[in-house]
């Protein structure tokens, strides 16, 4: 069965793929599973018939038959599970290595990313603004350190290309994320090799074409 995801019927970042369904896209587009798409427009995010997919009123949502998800994480991790041997390494150790990096991308790693962007967003005109921007600078700063070392010269941080690495570089291509990057050449080059796979520029060229008709059909 094809499953249905969910996507912004105008996404805020204006087809730059940052918006929550790029992931799923992308491991969609990893695995070889054809997708049909939902976009939701702005005024239906918080009626009932979302809500009841997505308890809290965003996107992406994935359904498929009976099943239906919420969360990118969560179901790129279902995505991974339904096609071993691509997202996820056939090897048992491997495959939970594989969701610790996941994980680590989605707490450790986006927490400070985060945080810096909702800063910047919501407290650029207030006093404390100058002096509290560097202490989130720092803390980005020490992530990205400590996750370059991790990765070293490696081309991905665990072996084969996995969901861990998808998802650590959909965090990394956050604004807040990528403006680091030049500090850390490796980090870079990582997520450029992520950006360089053909089923990454699927997904990006199919979320923003979205964007595109969205913008030609106003008009
Ligand atoms: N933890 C959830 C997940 O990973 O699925 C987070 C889902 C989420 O935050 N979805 C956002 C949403 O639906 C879209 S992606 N927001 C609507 C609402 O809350 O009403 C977040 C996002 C939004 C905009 C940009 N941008 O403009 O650059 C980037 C990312």
């Amino acid at each position: 069965m094809t499953p249905t995801i969910t996507a912004f019927a105008k996404s805020p970042d204006r087809g730059r793929g940052l918006a929550r369904d790029m992931g799923v896209r992308w491991a969609l587009e990893e695995v070889g599973q054809p997708y049909d798409v939902r976009l939701v427009p702005w005024e239906d995010f918080r009626k009932p018939a979302h809500l009841v997919i997505h308890p809290f009123g965003k996107i992406p949502t994935y359904e498929e038959g009976g099943l239906a998800l919420f969360e990118s994480g969560a179901i790129v991790m279902h995505i991974a599970e339904r096609h071993p041997g691509t997202l996820f390494p056939a090897d048992a150790d491997a495959r939970a290595r594989a969701i610790t990096w996941m994980f680590a991308a989605l707490t450790t790693v986006q927490e400070p990313i985060v945080a810096r962007e909702a800063f910047i967003l919501l407290e650029k005109d207030k006093d404390w603004y100058d002096g509290r921007l560097p202490m989130l600078d720092k803390a980005v700063r020490e992530r990205l350190e400590q996750l370059s070392a991790r990765l070293g010269g490696a081309e991905w941080l665990d072996g084969q290309f996995s969901a861990g690495d998808l998802l650590m570089i959909n965090v990394l291509r956050r604004p807040a994320g990528r403006s680091f990057l030049g500090e850390y050449p490796n980090l870079d080059a990582y997520v450029a090799r992520g950006e360089a796979r053909p089923a990454f520029k699927r997904a990006f060229e199919a979320q923003h074409e979205v964007f595109e008709r969205a913008v030609a059909v106003e008009a």
